[in-house]
């Protein structure tokens, strides 16, 4: 089974309505009911359901990026509350993710 695409480009059908645009013109993402999300899953603005733990782990799960919305900024906390506690050495394992170099000695 294969999709149809309005730009007549066929991809396989279980890639239509899973939110990435394959058809390039969207149009394999059109006309799809967003399932609702369970509790331990994560809403993106763009309808698409995520795991929860994904929100905020520095990837991108959502097509949009919703899930990371924020999580910069409480990247930064982070950071800073390490500092406050007087070690002056960033843990790499307290991070979310991986910051870049400049930014840890950065003036936050
Ligand atoms: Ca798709
Ligand atoms: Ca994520």
């Amino acid at each position: 089974m294969s999709f149809r695409c309005k730009n007549n480009r066929c991809v396989p059908g279980r890639w239509q309505c899973d939110y990435d645009n394959d058809c390039g013109d969207n149009s394999d993402e059109e006309s799809c009911t967003p399932r609702p999300c369970s509790e331990s899953e994560f809403s993106c603005a763009n309808g698409r359901c995520i795991a929860g733990r994904w929100k905020c782990d520095g990837d991108h799960d959502c097509a949009d990026g919703s899930d990371e919305v924020g999580a910069e900024m409480r990247r930064r906390e982070v950071a800073s509350e390490a500092f406050q506690q007087g070690s002056g050495v960033l843990r790499a394992d307290r991070l979310p993710a991986p910051m870049p170099t400049e930014r840890l000695h950065a003036p936050l």
